[in-house]
């Protein structure tokens, strides 16, 4: 299959399958000067051969070959494996029907009549390359929008939604190989304090700044989140207790140590001193029985993290084995 993607409008590559080397040179120099790339070769045998090894956009092909003509030409053009088929353009000095018509209904996409106009020839060129332009920024349009619809703007960081795929993902992992999964949630202290005192830009600083220094504490594996408000969640694949707490302490420290600068024109002066608390769920266990349970369990021992003072990191306990499922 042709890796090659159309390049963009601007420099569209042509191949040219023309016995005169005379048509060649002048269609590969008028078109050169408009941006249009030619590679000029002399037969049917080395277009194919062209098509395999180079990256081409279309084919100028002569209706007239010696060997194999331009007909057969093409029906091996149309054979080769590719993701979009190649637009075709046809020449040949013959301008009756019944020359044209077979080219036509073999699926070529155009056929000009020689002496071509080179004019004639790169509008037909740009506006066959068109709609493949379009599919392509159409394709990188819905690759954008996608990325915008897992990431957070604030922090740059997974969404909910993200947390949410991930979380099934690391679960069927958890299910096909019983290897431990352990997950976080991060909450910061009294966060509401910081957006009272000096107001939602400097709110929004910390919640970068805590974000920052989480993805910091944690290795590459893990994946971070923002779940949501002044919360994020942390997924530790292959993680056990020792691992998981091991993460956690790691992060509380880095956010303690972080001292997120205020933003520009903020009434806070000097760097803000930012905390968090952590709770910590781990599976397989017993009494949890989807993603939703596993983090209903960090959360509530998030909760109890707060209700013991904060900055403080808590594990949930596990269900004992005969699967009764813990309060
Ligand atoms: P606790 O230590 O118990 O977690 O207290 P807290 O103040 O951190 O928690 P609480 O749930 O009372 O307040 C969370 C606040 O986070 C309330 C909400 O206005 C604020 N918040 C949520 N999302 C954003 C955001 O995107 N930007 C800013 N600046 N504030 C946000
Ligand atoms: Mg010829
Ligand atoms: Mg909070
Ligand atoms: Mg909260």
């Amino acid at each position: 299959v042709s890796p090659a993607g159309p390049k963009g409008g601007e420099h569209p590559r042509v191949l040219h399958i023309e016995d005169d080397p005379g048509e060649r040179d002048s269609l590969a120099a008028a078109l050169g000067l408009v941006g249009i790339e030619v590679h000029g070769v002399a037969d049917g045998a080395q277009g194919i051969a062209a098509l395999e090894s180079r990256s081409v956009d279309l084919v100028v092909l002569d209706l007239t070959l010696p060997g194999v003509d331009g007909l057969e030409v093409f029906n091996r053009i149309r054979r080769l494996p590719r993701e979009v088929p190649l637009p075709v353009i046809f020449l040949s000095g013959r301008t009756e029907m019944r020359h044209r018509l077979p080219a036509l209904k073999a699926g070529a996409v155009d056929f000009c009549v020689k002496p071509v106009r080179v004019e004639e020839l790169e509008v037909r060129i740009r506006a066959l390359l068109q709609p493949r332009d379009d599919a392509v920024n159409l394709n990188n349009e819905t690759r954008r929008l996608r990325v915008l619809s897992v990431t957070d703007p604030l922090t740059r960081l997974g969404n909910r939604r993200a947390f949410d795929g991930e979380m099934l993902r690391a679960w069927a992992r958890v299910e096909e190989t019983k290897s431990p999964l352990a997950l976080l949630v991060v909450d910061i202290d009294h966060f509401k304090s910081f957006n009272d005192r000096y107001g939602h830009r400097t709110g929004d600083e910390v919640l970068r700044g805590t974000a920052r220094a989480i993805e910091t504490a944690t290795r590459k594996a893990d994946k971070v989140f923002r779940y949501g408000g002044e919360e994020f969640v942390v997924i530790c694949a292959d993680t056990g207790a020792d691992g998981a707490l091991l993460t956690a302490e790691r992060v509380r420290n880095a956010v303690a140590q972080a001292r997120v600068s205020p933003p520009v024109g903020s009434t806070a002066h000097g760097p803000l001193a930012v905390t968090v608390s952590l709770g910590i769920a781990l599976v397989p266990d017993p009494g949890i029985k989807d993603p939703a349970a596993h983090f209903e369990a960090a959360d509530r021992a998030l909760q109890a993290a707060k209700a013991a003072g904060r900055n403080r990191v808590i594990v949930a306990a596990a269900a004992p084995a005969d699967g009764v499922a813990s309060g």
